[in-house]
């Protein structure tokens, strides 16, 4: 099965908590704080694979969650970070966020990453907090949570010659030719439902990629056949050849018929540098059909046989300097390209939204300490109300007519003003 949109969630590793502890030794009555921080949480990463050819594994995987930190011990000990997820896809693997559609990334070198959610911080432990004033803290910082993300990832094929012709004209079977890929192969129209990758060697450092997809057929636009969906498959290909089976009614024909449903389908894709294979040379009534029509021939034609490989080396010859060709022009152009201009824009550290039950304080930088301090510990939540005190927390609320005794939420923990 060839799987090529797959929805996952993530949730990066928790980080572990700070731990509170007193130096313990004999005969010193009041020791200092030393207890350590917790660990960071793991991160989850996505990176790219060669080895995987579809997004199969991820369908029965849905759910990541990456490992979290230790917690922070007595006597300084500082937890064990949690290790990094890295959970493969295959190279051409678009990332798009689930709600928005919007893409993230796009992984087409093997052993690219994509940082998908990173670890949560460990907490810190009580030793930290000693000041001056206070050099016995009786809390520590809890870990913080996990980031929980969701995408949407999707597979197109990286490569760099499509195969585009009708049903049977010989697509699989010149790819098993020419690669050590081994496509199913059959006298009967539709027997490739999926792609199909192969990489053909050519020489020392030349490779092509080559990618084998289902056959379209005359109003394939409107639906008939498999329809025409898959060509997207081939959208990132760098130049396409049409292949012809020489045995059809008119082989020029063909042509055309594959033509009007490569344009129906996508104008960018019609424009795609091309070349014509007329395939099944080894069948001798063939080889006259395509004398018969010698002058009317597309110019990039060549006559090959799949079956026996006749004529492919050439074919592969000048598939390559087309390939290279565009490889270099991209070359050219990823000089060129700009650095984009950032715009930067103002984000406040918090907001303070008046609600029926009295005020809610939004943001991120809140949320994270309010999620990393244990309530039920009082020097922990004082601790917190003096972060909340030099954010300037406390005079929008008094600029907003704050009354003492009304409710702050900060997430789902309540608090009262006090003057
Ligand atoms: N004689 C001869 N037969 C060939 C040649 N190439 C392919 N065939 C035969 O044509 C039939 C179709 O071949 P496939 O490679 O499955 O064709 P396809 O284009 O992949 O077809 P779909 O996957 O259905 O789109 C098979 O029976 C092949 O053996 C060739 O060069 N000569
Ligand atoms: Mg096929």
């Amino acid at each position: 099965m060839f799987v090529d949109r797959v929805r996952i969630k993530v949730t990066s590793g928790k980080g572990g908590n700070g731990c509170c502890s007193f130096r313990r030794e004999a005969y010193v009555p009041l020791g200092g704080p030393n207890g350590g921080d917790g660990g960071d949480g793991g991160s989850v990463y996505f990176v790219a694979a060669s080895r995987l050819s579809t997004l199969l594994d991820l369908r029965y995987h849905a759910h990541w969650v990456g490992k979290r930190g230790a917690h922070g011990q007595g006597k300084d000990r500082h937890g064990k970070n949690g290790a990094d997820t890295y959970i493969e896809v295959p190279l051409g693997t678009v990332v798009h966020d689930f709600e928005s559609g919007e893409i993230l990334a796009d992984l087409t070198t093997e052993g690219e990453t994509w940082l998908a959610a990173p670890g949560g911080s460990g907490g810190r432990g009580n030793a930290r907090f000693a000041t001056a004033t206070n050099r016995a803290p009786r809390f520590a910082e809890k870990g913080e949570p996990g980031a929980e993300r969701e995408f949407l990832l999707e597979l197109k094929l990286i490569a760099d010659v499509g195969l585009v012709g009708l049903p049977n004209a010989g697509k699989s079977t010149l790819l098993a030719t020419i690669s050590a890929a081994k496509p199913k192969i059959g006298d009967y129209p539709f027997t490739t439902l999926t792609p199909n990758l192969g990489v053909v060697p050519l020489s020392d450092h030349r490779t092509l990629t080559v990618a084998d997809i289902p056959g379209i057929i005359e109003g394939a636009s409107e639906g008939k056949g498999l329809g025409h969906d898959f060509l997207r498959h081939i959208e990132r290909t760098r130049v396409l050849l049409f292949l012809i089976d020489l045995g059809d009614d008119a082989p020029l024909d063909t042509v055309r018929i594959l033509d009007e449903e490569l344009r129906q389908y996508s104008e960018a894709l019609s424009q795609r540098p091309r070349l014509y294979a007329f395939n099944k040379a080894d069948i001798p009534e063939n080889r006259e059909c395509y004398q018969a029509f010698e002058g009317q021939r597309p110019q990039s034609a060549f006559l090959i046989s799949a079956a026996t490989s006749e004529g492919v080396r050439p074919l592969l010859e000048a598939l390559w300097k087309m390939v290279d060709v565009d490889r270099r022009e991209e070359q050219e152009a990823q000089v060129e390209i700009p650095t984009p201009q950032r715009e930067y824009a103002f984000t406040p550290p918090f907001e303070v939204k008046r609600t029926p039950a009295g005020f809610r304080i939004l943001g991120d930088k809140l949320r994270r300490a309010a999620a990393m301090t244990d309530f039920d510990n009082e020097e922990a939540v004082m601790h917190f109300q003096r972060r909340l005190e030099k954010m300037g927390v406390f005079k929008a609320l008094k600029r907003m007519g704050a009354q003492p005794g009304q409710s702050v939420f900060i997430e789902e923990y309540e608090m009262e003003y006090k003057e």
